[in-house]
């Protein structure tokens, strides 16, 4: 590999003239003096403000400020006022002629509160409208700074950062569980300027170049004319889309395994899928690609479980997130960085890296680990905080730079354009929210909902009348810096690079680094939304874009269809497989994981305290699951067999047997349920079974036990019963930290 490029000089010359102007001798030591005839070369105090300048120093608390204490949570103070401080007398009933009258004109309080309410939603976003948001803290771990000069990554130092998490496809009202990307947003709020790493839980993108945008999201969101389906890739226009336009096979790839269907915001990677520049302090530089590892392992749902939860809790993802965060299990990632140096070919063991179609394996460039992020606090409100935040990947602090990849060069408009709709004007960075933390003096003025109150009379430069404030800062003050890398002398073209022309390689690479169930998963997936589509000429033409990546994915799907088997029109790629791309294999930590425990009044719950205890002290949280609410032998009831679903837990204890009771579902499906299991009530026997087939960790003692005797599953894996509740429980924890029982799951997947 070259050295790095050795910039420092370049930047320095260009950089001398106002370094020389901010020399040590002078600030810090503004003086009043007038303008004078020359341009000032150094800050001074700007002229004292006319006194009508002057702008009112207090203002009525908002409770917007995002750093307000949780306890002001609620509404502020004791009386209703209308939006100008008036108190009211009456907020029930509009002003009218008589009782039986109209509503008058000069009912001010009405009018204010109707006009209000009507302009309260803001448009959604035009892709990711669907979202949860949490604060939290990053801490560096100073092991990138002799890579980066940014000040947040340096050893212990901590930097508040709000994430947001999103789906791409679906409207805000959406499911949280649908097959789609994740977005993955992160604002550092650092001393030095706001960072926006904005990346997705899916490290390559459906697309080489910016300008191809809005024809893939065109395609993906619902078909024009009727507006449907809501959130969902199983329709004919996005694989229309991505049949023809082939180098969105890979991103599709992972779509269709299991990172499309995440188990949790927690459980899921984090890229921030371009190449950056990352600059030195001595201006060295490297490229960089940035990864989220989650401290809980990549995990996902089943594809059942993603659909049942998508009618059972569409907003299951938000609600784990919020749980966690409220119940003490701190979601945590460590950022790293794959380290890779600046050459003139911008390439990495024969991948460009200015391609956002393609990765680099761990295993080339190993992922080193520069910080860590714990999330800790949930919105205090939805629409100021999440709703609002707006991210750019142009919000760079000094040492992080840009590279010439197209899908990033075009994003850098995009982020800045959407706002001006989204939130109406060019001012939202004054929103709480978005608000940096290091100190701001731009000269942007005026503008739809100005919140500042500017003083001074000189917002442009060159000025004497402000002190010639504000001064370009230059290396000794920390500026940012444009890495003055070399464009290339190269006539104005539409084109690629040619690198950019193979579309199958690391879709290959991709699935022949899967275990077996993985790519059951993925044949599963194809074989589901192609049949979802109308167009046959669509699903054969997938097909033959499937006959490129590998011969068995592509005969298992044909086979689903029952349509033939079409012959590859390229080579396959000879590729190394990455394991680091499976997510199965490894064992895991239980924080915040659902421990669902059926109890019934005649069923064995002494041990229930002590299985309460220890599962709490594994970070996870029990819930039981009683006949009715309120309290069962002392025990107080989370869910009731009403109310429980399996989706919801992700391991199952049985501690009793209920008995079916008279008035249980009286559908005829659930008859046929109870009979076709055990007798038990129907709703527990549908319990045991889903938690059985979607490969969940199941432990039943007395009663509970000799259910899953009955039941047939006592000796299948994953099933525990022998012991006490508290010995039942311990080896279910074990099974649990490999998160699911995958020998349950059929696979005629080779290895
Ligand atoms: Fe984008 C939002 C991630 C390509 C244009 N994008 C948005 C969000 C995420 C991403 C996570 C939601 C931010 C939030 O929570 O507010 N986008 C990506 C990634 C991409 C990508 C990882 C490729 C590597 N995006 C991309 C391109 C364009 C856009 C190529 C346009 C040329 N994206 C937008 C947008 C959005 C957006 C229209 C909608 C709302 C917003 O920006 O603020 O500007």
């Amino acid at each position: 590999s070259k050295p790095a490029k050795k910039i420092k000089e370049a930047v320095e010359a260009a950089a001398g003239k106002v370094a020389d102007a901010l020399s040590p001798d002078v600030p810090g030591a503004p003086s009043s003096v007038p303008p004078s005839l020359e341009e000032p070369t150094t800050p001074r105090e700007p002229l004292p403000p006319k006194k009508e300048h002057g702008a009112p120093d207090t203002r009525t608390p908002t409770g917007a400020e995002t750093g307000a204490p949780k306890e002001s949570k609620g509404q502020q103070g004791a009386y209703l006022t209308t939006s100008q401080g008036a108190r009211l007398r009456d907020t029930d009933h509009s002003l009218k002629a008589g009782p039986r009258g109209p509503i008058l004109m000069q009912d001010h309080h009405f009018r204010e509160k109707i006009t209000h309410f009507d302009h309260e939603r803001i448009p959604e976003r035009v892709v990711h409208a669907r979202g949860a948001g949490a604060h939290g803290v990053f801490t560096g771990y100073g092991t990138a700074t002799n890579l980066c000069r940014a000040g947040f990554l340096a050893k212990g130092k901590e930097t508040d950062v709000f994430v947001r998490f999103s789906t791409v496809l679906g409207s805000r009202g959406s499911a949280d569980t649908v097959r789609d990307t994740r977005g993955f947003a992160t604002k550092f709020y650092t001393d030095e300027g706001t960072f926006d790493l904005v990346g997705n839980n899916i490290p390559v993108f459906f697309i080489q170049d910016a300008i191809k945008f809005p024809d893939i999201i065109h395609a993906a969101k619902w078909h024009p004319d009727k507006e449907i389906p809501q959130a969902q890739s199983a329709h004919d226009t996005f694989w229309d889309f991505v049949s023809l336009h082939t180098e969105a096979q890979h991103h599709t790839m992972w779509n269709m395994s299991d990172r499309g269907i995440p188990r949790s915001y927690r459980t899921m990677e984090g890229f921030g899928v371009h190449t950056f520049r990352l600059v030195n302090a001595a201006g060295e530089t490297v490229l960089a690609k940035f990864h989220w590892k989650p401290k809980l392992g990549v995990h996902s749902l089943t594809w059942e479980e993603a659909q049942l939860l998508g009618g059972i809790d569409p907003d299951f993802h938000r609600r784990d997130l919020y749980d966690a965060i409220e119940a003490g299990a701190f979601p945590e990632w460590e950022l790293g960085i794959q380290v890779f140096p600046d050459t003139d070919d911008e390439t990495f063991a024969g991948i460009d890296l200015l391609d956002s179609t393609k990765i680099v394996p761990e295993e080339l460039a190993e992922v080193q680990p520069i910080g860590k992020l714990v999330l800790n606090r949930t919105p205090r409100n939805f629409h100021a905080e999440v709703e609002q935040v707006a991210f750019h990947l142009g919000n760079l602090p000094p040492g992080i730079d840009v590279t010439n990849d197209p899908l990033l060069q075009g994003r850098l408009f995009s982020y800045l354009d959407t706002q001006l709709t989204r939130l109406a004007g060019p001012n939202f960075s004054q929103i709480p929210i978005n608000r940096p933390h290091a100190p701001v003096n731009d000269m942007l003025r005026d503008g739809f909902h100005q919140h500042a109150v500017h003083a001074g009379v000189a917002p442009y430069r060159p000025n004497s009348l402000d002190g010639g404030n504000p001064f370009p800062a230059g290396d000794k003050e920390n500026a940012f810096l444009d890495v003055p890398v070399r464009v290339a002398e190269a006539p104005k073209v539409r084109a690629n690079p040619i690198s950019y022309a193979d579309h199958y390689s690391q879709v290959r690479l991709f699935w022949l680094s899967m275990s077996p169930v993985e790519k059951e998963h993925i044949v599963r997936a194809y074989t589901f939304e192609l049949g979802k589509c109308y167009e046959q000429a669509i699903k054969e033409r997938q097909l033959r874009c499937l006959a490129n990546i590998d011969p068995l994915l592509c005969e298992q799907v044909a086979t689903g269809l029952g349509l033939p088997v079409p012959e590859p029109t390229e080579e396959f790629a000879d590729v190394t497989p990455s394991p680091a791309l499976s997510q199965v294999g490894k064992k895991w930590p239980g924080d915040g994981r659902m421990v669902g425990i059926v109890i019934d009044p005649d069923g064995d719950l002494e041990g229930i305290p002590l299985v309460r205890e220890a599962i709490f002290a594994g970070g996870m949280v029990p819930l039981l699951i009683g006949p009715h609410g309120g309290m069962v032998n002392g025990l107080p009831v989370q869910r009731t067999f009403l109310t429980a679903r399996s989706v919801e837990f992700d391991a199952l204890l049985l501690a009793g047997a209920p008995a079916p009771a008279p008035d249980a579902l009286p559908s005829r499906d659930a008859k046929a349920a109870a009979v076709a299991t055990v007798v038990t009530d129907p709703r527990v026997a549908l319990l045991v079974e889903e938690c059985w087939r979607h490969s969940k960790v199941i432990g039943g003692w007395g009663v509970g036990a000799s259910l899953l005797h009955d039941a047939g599953v006592a000796d299948t894996p994953g099933v525990v019963t022998g012991g006490s509740a508290t010995e039942v429980f311990t080896q279910v924890k074990e099974l649990m930290s490999l998160h699911r029982v995958w020998e349950r799951f059929p696979s005629i997947m080779p290895a």
